[in-house]
């Protein structure tokens, strides 16, 4: 019951403090960096009718000496985060009952206190209750958890949104199957240039997979030569891109916003330089973005909303294998120091 208590108003209080920052989030976006984003992006896809967002300090990203997990900007991580620090309770509560209670014997029954022992050797009373009461604990943490691994895995819905991630050594590819199949390719910017746009070195890149906010997504991953795995830890979402297999999970992103994420799979010498960016935006705006990139909405024709026929080409991939397609430079100078 303790627990129960502790959890919910746990979970409240993240909830409380995701919808504050948020909605600083969304003031503190400087225009003047805004509008230096969205020139240097303007170069690079010379694409119209969208803006890069600049990212928050702090938000959807890792900060400095950070302790706790990020915060979170989906419902199931917020119900995660709270049995997080729900869990941090319980673990601190029984930690401390034992450590008085060694005290205490340690204190009571000690040599000169105590100098004939007792020879109890049973107490069924204590008994029943040493065995009951962890065993209700379990209980009460086992039902916030499998709830937990039940939200995580979803059914979605039919008319869900599909966006699939490939990752390829080392980049990541966003195809768009529901808006006309286009791909987006996503390579991680130099410091140079995530400086320039104000943005977090080694987590920026340079086409960002644009998704829509408060919709379900069906998040498909996959990979095109070794496993790699998707991750944003802001949006708690992290799933194998096995190549091969299609796997796929729903994600509902709370808030409009930037949610930098990274390879979580071991995948060869630049595992550690495809990062992720994913930015939220409003329908309307991920519709506009949709259109800049060549691709389609559905019901657009009817409503006589045509595709930029200006949309630049797609990026040519980058990678360091040689022979391969975009074979390039590596992004770092030198990625060992
Ligand atoms: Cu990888």
């Amino acid at each position: 019951m303790a627990f129960a208590l502790i959890f919910g108003s746990q979970a409240a209080l993240a909830q409380d403090a995701a919808e504050a920052t948020s909605t600083e989030q969304l003031e503190s976006v400087d225009p003047a960096q805004a509008a230096d984003v969205a020139d240097a992006d303007a170069v690079v896809d010379g694409s119209s009718g969208y803006t890069p967002m600049a990212p928050t300090e702090g938000i959807g990203m890792p900060v400095d000496r950070g302790l706790d997990i990020q915060q979170q900007f989906s419902e199931t991580g917020e119900y995660a985060y709270g049995l997080h620090i729900g869990l941090i309770w319980v673990m601190a509560i029984i930690s401390l009952f034992v450590l008085g209670l060694m005290l205490y014997t340690m204190f009571r029954f000690r040599r000169s206190a105590n100098p004939v022992p007792s020879k109890t050797s049973h107490n069924t009373t204590i008994e029943v209750i040493w065995t009951v009461v962890p065993a209700l604990i379990l209980l009460g943490i086992a039902i916030p958890s499998i709830t937990l691994l039940a939200k995580q895995y979803e059914p979605i819905p039919k008319d869900a949104i599909t966006i699939k991630a490939t990752g390829y050594q080392w980049y990541w590819g966003y195809t768009y199957p529901d808006n006309g199949d286009f791909e987006i390719i996503s390579n991680m910017l130099d410091d140079k240039e995530a400086d320039a746009r104000g943005e977090p070195r080694q987590l920026a890149v340079d086409n960002r997979m644009v998704v829509p906010v408060g919709v379900p997504i069906r998040l498909q991953t996959t990979a095109a030569d070794v496993i790699h795995s998707f991750a944003v830890p802001s949006l708690w979402f992290k799933h194998d891109a096995v190549p091969g297999r299609l796997n796929e999970k729903i994600l509902i992103v709370d808030k409009p916003g930037v949610y930098y994420g990274q390879c979580s799979e071991l995948c060869g010498a630049r595992h550690a330089y495809m990062p992720i960016t994913v930015e939220a935006l409003p329908m309307d705006k991920y519709n506009a973005w949709v259109l800049a990139q060549g691709g389609s909405i559905a019901g657009a024709s009817e409503a006589g909303i045509e595709a930029n026929p200006e949309a630049a080409p797609m990026q040519e991939p980058e990678s360091t294998v040689e022979g391969a397609a975009g074979a390039g430079e590596f992004p770092v100078e030198n990625p060992t120091t």
